[in-house]
């Protein structure tokens, strides 16, 4: 098939686009894996796509999609939901009940990031655990599990990061989720694993996704982080989950119509990205131990194991926020996430060559601010 699309007032081959689909050119984009575009063979098939109305479950791009993930991930069935935080929402609000807790590590994104929504709306209190690197043991968990007493709040949920988004993408063993899911099952507690990046952990690991999740009671991953879709993230589990799932969506403001035309860009990113994301990981080591050579950085390479690197930058002298932006100008772009913790985040649209600029750069810059300070 052969189509054109409109590009100011000219008509272009998207495919003779790909790079200008890409970030704007010069810019190494490393403040998230969110920030990819979608490809020429996405907004292709988004532009052909089969569609229907969701809410009547007639759109058959956006069915294909729901049984394709559920067939990947080893799951009864799927949801195709707009973003990562409405699949965590939708999981949280339909495992527990309103005054319940739900454990999470103190970092998760459930707990920083998503707005307390799990107070706001699903009604829920989190209680937090550590665990080092974030990765949490059942015996972290354990100790924060409310006693069956009347008058506490009851745990209803855990809630588990793979990979842990701010602890530097870190990953969770297999061996170890299951533990925790055994040992959660016999508490009479379900477990909800964010997978936003999943098949990151699953690169790392070399496993796949269906075998690390087949213990968790669902799991949400996203279509538009690592796998560069434009939109979208996906929840799996029993039918009788995703069946009461439906009915939060709708009621969250997620009911989609003809979402066939994200839902396409999504079945590609499912099918052809996670077999790339091997080297996202290989650019974020070569980031992680160009950076370990910048006096005034601090990181172990060694525990970075997937796409996401922070790094330390108290004695630069300078904040995050400060370092951010004095990189801003020079092209390269990287996310505060502390004080004084800067994260680089490799994805699809950033190369080798964009990796070692970034390095350029970023020496350049500390050493600068650390000639003022002398
Ligand atoms: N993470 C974003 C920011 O919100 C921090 C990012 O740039 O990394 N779970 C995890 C582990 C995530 O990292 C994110 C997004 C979400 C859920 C939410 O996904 P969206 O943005 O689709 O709602």
């Amino acid at each position: 098939m052969s189509y054109t699309m409109a590009k100011g007032n000219q008509r272009v081959d998207p495919d003779q686009l790909e790079e200008e689909l890409k970030s704007p050119a010069g810019i190494v984009d490393l403040r998230s894996d969110t920030v990819t575009r979608p490809t020429a063979e996405m907004r292709r098939a988004m532009a052909g796509a089969e569609v229907g109305d969701d809410v009547y479950g007639e759109d058959p791009t956006v069915n294909r999609l729901e049984r394709r993930a559920a067939e990947i991930f080893g799951k009864e069935a799927a949801l195709f939901v707009p973003t990562g935080c409405m699949g965590n929402l939708i999981a949280i609000k339909t495992w527990t009940h309103h005054g319940d807790e739900v454990i999470c590590e103190e970092r998760s994104h459930v707990n920083l990031y998503e707005l307390a929504s799990m107070s706001a709306i699903a009604g829920c209190m989190p209680r937090v655990a550590r665990g080092e690197d974030g990765i949490l043991r059942w015996q972290e968990i354990e100790a924060v599990i409310r006693p069956k007493i009347y008058y506490d709040s009851q745990t209803a949920l855990i809630c588990l990061e793979n990979t842990m988004n701010m602890w530097g993408g870190t990953v969770y063993p297999t061996s170890q989720v299951e533990e925790i899911c055994d040992h959660a099952h016999a508490a009479g507690l379900k477990v909800h694993l964010d997978g936003a990046r999943v098949f990151n952990a699953a690169t790392a690991l070399g496993e796949k996704v269906a075998h690390m999740t087949r213990k968790v009671d669902s799991v949400m991953f996203c279509l538009s982080k690592g796998l560069g879709a434009p939109v979208g993230s996906m929840i799996a589990g029993s039918k009788a989950f995703i069946e009461k799932g439906r009915v939060y969506r709708k009621m969250f403001g997620g009911g989609m119509r003809q979402a066939g035309v994200i839902a396409a860009a999504g079945l590609i990113a499912l099918e052809k990205s996670p077999g790339r994301l091997h080297v996202d990981h290989e650019n974020a080591k070569r980031l992680a131990e160009g950076i370990a050579e910048i006096p005034g950085l601090g990181i172990d390479p060694k525990k970075v194991r997937s796409n996401i690197v922070i790094f330390d930058c108290s004695k630069t002298g300078k904040t995050a926020v400060e370092l951010c932006d004095a990189l801003h100008p020079q092209g390269v772009w990287a996310q505060d996430t502390a004080l004084h913790s800067v994260r680089m985040v490799t994805h699809c649209d950033v190369d080798r060559a964009g990796v070692e600029r970034a390095l350029v750069v970023l020496r350049d810059v500390v050493a600068k601010t650390q000639r003022k300070g002398a």
